[in-house]
């Protein structure tokens, strides 16, 4: 076997951890989206399909039923034009998993395999196709349709780790009763919040961190509703200062951040601040970075810069089947990457040292930061 094919076997092997999705485990019942519906109006495409079909105002497409909208991202971005973007690329992967054709005029067999699927089933396929053990969700309080979730008493599926997301909770009159109580209630691996700019979070957060034991997670970079009539699918991004950062990490060596960063342009300077802080940890590439060429080169300088102590990729799912395409997409990439730097050595690397590197790249550093 060359050393590339040796690479991509160990990493296709190594157990992904996903520090990061929108999913929900099988117990929060609709909220868990499944299926080609959900799939094609995923809000990547739905930007894709209204800049193709520039005569659909956004407002007539959200107008449709979800059926009629999917109906028209297939003929847009799948019928009238080929899936060469990556989220379309993504769609057809999927589809291929099952043994439909990406190729079809419309979706009428794609919708009749999904409606035979048990959601249990699928759960477990879905999971196998990625070689995913684990992943974290995405769980907001002050949503009233999972908090009724959470306060009926769910107790998701092991695998589908909590993570408290506080984008509109830090607004409480009473942050630190608030954290407290869904802290004891979610049992969360990591606090999150994504914001545009760097800045330190109200001090309970930090309180909150320390007393649990549990990273606090920053997204940086997003600019919300720079078209709102886009809605979900209408923000954008902004390269920012990290120097808060570096303040933050310095100030606070007892908690840990896992921080990722939404421009290229920042990617290079949070390995720097990685470098300075061990209590930072870099992971993923974060939606408009998750491009194959992006990833790969990201792994790359990563890799350079850090050696394996990062997390090269998160998935940032939304919809259950996406696991399969962005773990496919994504283990080819930083197999890519890996075998560059392995090629680079001057004594080449055992079996077992791929075997290990591979696997702590997709979950072994994620487990650790998430108590797994
Ligand atoms: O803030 C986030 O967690 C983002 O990932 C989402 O808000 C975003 O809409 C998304 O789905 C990106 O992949
Ligand atoms: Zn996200």
């Amino acid at each position: 076997m060359t050393l590339s094919e040796r690479v991509a076997k160990a990493v296709a092997a190594a157990p992904v951890i996903d520090l990061h999705t929108h999913l929900f485990a099988p117990q929060f019942n609709t909220l868990n989206l499944w299926g080609v519906d959900e799939l094609l109006t995923y809000h990547y495409l739905v930007a894709e399909t209204l800049r193709a079909e520039p005569k659909v105002a956004p407002e007539a497409f959200y107008a449709r039923d979800k059926t009629a909208q999917a109906d028209l991202v297939w003929e847009a971005l799948f019928v009238r034009r080929s899936p060469l973007s990556e989220a379309t690329a993504g769609v057809a992967t999927v589809l291929d998993a099952f043994g439909l054709d990406p190729a079809a005029p419309d979706l009428r067999d794609a919708r009749a395999f999904f409606a035979a699927r048990k959601v249990e089933d699928h759960l477990e396929d879905v999971l196998r196709l990625a070689g995913v053990t684990a992943l974290a969700m995405t769980n907001d309080p002050t949503d009233p349709a999972e908090r009724a979730i959470w306060e009926a008493g769910v107790a998701p599926d092991p695998r589908f780790y909590a993570a408290l997301r506080i984008d509109r909770l830090v607004t409480s009159n009473d942050l630190a009763a608030e954290l407290d109580r869904w802290i004891a209630r979610m049992r969360p691996r990591y606090l999150a919040i994504s914001v545009n700019e760097v800045s330190a979070p109200p001090r309970a957060v930090l309180d909150a961190c320390r007393a649990h034991d549990l990273p606090f997670a920053m997204m940086v970079g997003v600019r919300r509703a720079v078209n709102p009539r886009l809605g979900v699918a209408g923000d954008g991004m902004s390269t920012v200062d990290l120097a808060p950062l570096e303040r933050l990490a310095g100030d606070n060596p007892d908690v840990r951040f896992l921080v990722t960063t939404l421009a290229r342009e920042n990617t290079h300077g949070l390995c720097v601040v990685a470098r300075k802080f061990a209590n930072v940890l870099p992971f993923g590439c974060w939606w408009f970075m998750n491009n194959p060429s992006l990833i790969e080169e990201t792994t790359s300088m990563r890799l350079e810069m850090l050696g394996p102590t990062f997390v090269p990729q998160h998935s940032d799912a939304r919809v259950l089947d996406q696991l399969i395409y962005k773990w496919r997409h994504a283990r080819r990439s930083i197999g890519n990457a890996l075998s560059r730097r392995y090629g680079a050595m001057t004594v080449p690397p055992t079996d077992a040292q791929i075997e290990r590197d591979a696997r702590a790249l997709l979950g072994g550093i994620a487990g650790e930061w998430l108590g797994a």
